[in-house]
């Protein structure tokens, strides 16, 4: 899996860069490892087919970035990181990994107390030795050992963007098999949740033996833990497990239920059954020794008096209750966005013309699509500067004519700076069909000052909507430090939406955020913040997450017609 360590490095190597205060560089390498992180294809399929230009086609990826991937496709290594990491060596990935621990405190925990990984910084902290630096103080050693203990709940997990490939192709391939009569994912994966510890599988076969032999013998079967005639558990070469389990044909619903879980879900289901004089097991919903459901998941949320409720939504927090009294939601559906309303082209960093994204979204179905470039102060995303904004209006105005049953909405995601003004006049801004407006740098401002610097972008009239509103990124950043109670309130006062940003790592809103803002009766937009249109398809976990949040058709804006799109971002 060389993109899941050549991510790895270039995030190192940005963090070892950031030590040194290199400028810029340290972005770039941190975009590159962003992008490889989630990218399908193998990095060193891409440079067989297509040599290093191939590699510089990769979005983020420049040429400076693609050497360092023949580098390492051809010997395995990058001599520059590892002249980087002899210079500084320390743990970086998990060092950076605890919260709030930047590449630069890193690097004065290493010269003073010689803290190297985890466990050194654990044990400082633990002793007081960190309250003692310059700059750091009681608090922020208490943060990192909250720091700590965070990741330690979370270690071993992966993104749901990458592992629903993998899942993607297990099953494909155990479908083909003419032993395999029903297969369904289970567990974390079939709930959407954001991060996966493993991969479960159901699967109903006459011949299960036959099943088992050939999912521990796939390619990308890493290690067998255990191989048995109905249950099977492996390690693949990525790094997580997948266990298959062969059911009965008259169990399977009950299987799917049980092992859907969560746990706490079926803590629930198990004692309405049990109160209704019922056994509910993964083998069925039993009234004495006789089973009374268990062919399909329906049947047996009917038989304990539920209607279906979605795997989304079966967390215990609330979905039970709300289902007895008839109150669950209408969730949206994976098919009703109409359009994405966040896509970078090659006029900033991303790959692909404004004609290849509108083909690419015809592609997709959508009625429409918006282009948003990056404006001014990002320089290292090639932000656009009002003239190259004006020209690209123009230039969207031509190709719009080319195009039947697709608009093409002209936007830009302007940069929210420190003081909350933005940088591009709002002239400019009043003609764009839509105004996307982010924090993009000063992420350690405090609670006070991030939510005022917000505020003020979203009374700007012309901020439509404000993206990626947290800022965390998964396992890599946690969200800044806002009110969002507050947020909430602004947004209702200024109609602003809010988006929920579907890019793999981000996820941001998230599902509680998103259940919240619900709540509030806030506007919501679910974007892919592509920056190349094989990036299109993450639209799927934008809406996983907003099923999560209990957000229905009607809550999410780019599920309406153009027309009435707009109406919002007048
Ligand atoms: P993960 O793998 O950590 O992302 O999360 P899950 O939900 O996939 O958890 P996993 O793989 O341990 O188990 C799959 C499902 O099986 C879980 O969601 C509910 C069910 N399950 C597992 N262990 C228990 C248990 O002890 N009691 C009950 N009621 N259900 C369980
Ligand atoms: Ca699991
Ligand atoms: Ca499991
Ligand atoms: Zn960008």
């Amino acid at each position: 899996m060389r993109n899941f360590e050549l991510a790895k490095i270039f995030y190192e190597i940005a963090d070892f860069l950031e030590i040194r205060e290199v400028e810029f560089k340290p972005r770039a390498y941190e975009k590159a490892a962003r992008v490889l992180g989630t990218l399908e294809k193998d990095a060193g399929e891409i440079y067989k087919d297509g040599g290093l230009k191939a590699l510089e086609d990769i979005p983020g990826v420049g040429k400076h970035i693609a050497l360092k991937i023949e580098e390492f496709i051809k010997t395995g290594r990058i001599k520059e990181y590892e002249k980087l990491k002899k210079k500084c060596p320390v743990d970086m990935e998990a060092l950076t990994a605890v919260e709030g621990l930047g590449p630069k405190m890193i690097k004065v925990l290493y010269q003073k107390l010689k803290i190297r990984n985890l466990k050194d910084l654990e044990k400082a902290a633990k002793d007081g030795k960190i309250r003692k630096l310059e700059k750091f103080g009681e608090k922020s050693e208490k943060n990192i050992l909250q720091g700590i203990a965070f990741l330690k709940k979370g270690k071993g997990r992966f993104s749901l963007g990458f592992v629903l490939p993998l899942v993607g192709k297990i099953i494909r391939e155990l479908k083909e098999l003419k032993e395999v009569q029903e297969i369904s994912p289970a567990g974390s994966i079939r709930r959407m949740k954001e991060t996966i510890g493993d991969i479960d599988i159901l699967a109903i076969s006459k011949n299960p033996e036959k099943v088992m032999d050939f999912f521990v013998n796939r390619s990308g079967v890493e290690k067998v833990w255990a191989k048995g005639p109905t249950k099977s558990s492996v390690r693949l070469r990525e790094g997580l497990d997948c266990d298959l389990r062969v059911i009965k044909k008259e169990s399977f619903g009950a299987a799917l239920q049980y092992f859907t879980g969560n746990k706490d879900h079926n803590i629930l289901t198990r004692r309405l059954a049990m109160n209704k004089g019922l056994k509910l097991n993964e083998y069925g919903v039993f009234r004495g020794k006789k089973r009374i459901a268990g062919r399909t998941e329906k049947e047996v949320y009917q038989a304990i008096g539920l209607p279906y409720i979605e795997p989304e939504l079966r967390t215990n927090t609330g979905e039970i209750e709300a289902a007895l009294k008839g109150h669950l939601p209408k969730i949206i559906s994976y098919n009703d966005i109409l359009g994405d309303l966040q896509v970078h082209t090659k006029w900033s960093d991303g790959s692909d013309t404004i004609e290849g994204i509108a083909e690419a979204a015809k592609k997709m179905g959508y009625q429409y699509i918006a282009i948003t470039d990056h404006t001014g102060d990002l320089k290292i995303a090639g932000g656009l500067d009002e003239e190259r904004l004006l020209k690209q209006m123009e230039e969207i105005d031509k190709i719009n004519k080319k195009f039947k049953n697709l608009k093409i909405l002209k936007g830009c995601e302007v940069n929210i700076r420190k003081d909350g003004s933005l940088d591009m006049p709002d002239e400019i801004l009043a003609k764009l069909d839509i105004v996307l407006a982010a924090v993009h740098s000063g992420f350690k401002t405090d609670k006070d000052s991030m939510t005022k610097r917000m505020i003020k972008a979203m009374e700007n009239p012309n901020v439509d909507v404000i993206v990626h509103p947290t800022g965390r990124v998964l396992f890599r950043r946690g969200p800044y430090q806002l009110d969002f109670e507050e947020i909430l309130k602004a947004a209702k006062r200024t109609k602003t939406a809010l988006e929920i940003n579907a890019f793999p790592d981000r996820l941001d809103l998230k599902d509680t955020d998103i259940r919240q803002a619900v709540e509030a009766g806030i506007k919501l937009v679910i974007n892919t913040d592509s920056h190349h249109q094989n990036q299109f398809h993450y639209m799927e976990l934008g809406i996983a997450q907003a099923r999560r949040g209990w957000a229905e058709k009607k809550d999410i804006l780019n599920t309406q017609p153009v027309e009435k799109l707009l109406e919002n971002f007048l």
